[in-house]
């Protein structure tokens, strides 16, 4: 239909862009890590929220050639941030999958020069759905290039404690979901409190996300999250503006 007609042509009409926002150190409140998150420019409907187009890319095998561009465009954006900054792309489960996720990765990190080690792909908990070992497989073969991983929106699906028995996961997100309780839910707390002990013991780091109040933040630090992430600290923005942000308080 017409914006599965618009996506074909959106990457070489330069309609696709990248908004980052960052996750930040929880001791230092440094910016550790900036999530690339994408924006659709539609030349007659205006902008196009990612929650409506992702699944219209990803229903018509379109992802592949935006998230192969995005992770070009945003290596090539971390290589003008300092170097302890990380760059993290979202990547869909069907992407993992397939055949050209791993070859993408290596071409975005060459033609990019971007150290691996700074480069962080996110995946959530429901690419173990239909697990037959190729899952496994294609995330370590990632792995093995240096790159980190992260596993999105924990706590939302299909529970993941064997995945963590094997190491495969660099970052846990704890789901923004976990955040909204924890004023005054202490199932909230407990599982956002275990998760942060769990995460630690396992020497794997963590992200608060979602955190919008000053007391989800409060609580995020005192719990010992390693970084936070949300609107009360910062929005996702334009890599200029980021680079504004970058040079005035980092
Ligand atoms: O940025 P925003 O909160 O509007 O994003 C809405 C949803 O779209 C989120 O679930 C986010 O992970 C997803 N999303 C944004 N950019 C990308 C992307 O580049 N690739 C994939 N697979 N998902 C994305
Ligand atoms: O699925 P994923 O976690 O990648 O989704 C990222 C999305 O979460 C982005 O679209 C971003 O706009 C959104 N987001 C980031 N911080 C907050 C927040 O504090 N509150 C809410 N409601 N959404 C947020
Ligand atoms: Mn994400
Ligand atoms: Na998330």
């Amino acid at each position: 239909y017409e914006l599965e007609m618009g996506l074909r042509t959106a990457i070489a009409n330069g309609e696709l862009m990248l908004h980052y926002q960052p996750i930040f150190d929880a001791a230092t409140d440094r910016i550790a890590i900036c999530e690339a998150l994408m924006r659709w420019e539609h030349p007659v409907l205006g902008r196009i929220s990612p929650a409506e187009f992702i699944p219209i890319a990803e229903s018509c095998s379109l992802i592949e050639p935006m998230t192969l561009w995005a992770l070009e465009q945003a290596c090539r954006d971390a290589m003008t941030w300092d170097e302890h900054i990380r760059v993290a792309v979202n990547i869909s489960p069907a992407l993992i999958r397939g055949d050209n996720l791993p070859r993408g990765v290596m071409a975005a990190l060459l033609q990019s020069g971007l150290k691996p080690r700074r480069l962080e792909l996110e995946v959530t908990e429901s690419i173990f759905l239909e697990d037959d070992g190729r899952t496994h497989m294609i995330l370590n073969e990632l792995r093995r290039t240096g790159l980190r991983l992260a596993l999105d929106d924990f706590g939302t699906g299909y529970s993941s404690l064997g995945y963590l028995r094997h190491n495969i996961f660099d970052t846990i997100k704890v789901d923004q979901s976990f955040m909204r309780g924890v004023g005054e839910n202490s199932r909230d707390r407990a599982i956002a409190q275990s998760v942060a002990y769990l995460a630690r013991q396992l020497d794997v780091e963590t992200v608060a996300e979602g955190i919008e109040t000053e007391e989800q933040l409060r609580y995020a630090r005192e719990t010992g999250f390693t970084n936070v992430q949300g609107f009360v600290l910062c929005k996702p923005i334009p890599a200029d503006q980021l680079l504004q942000r970058m040079r005035g308080t980092t």
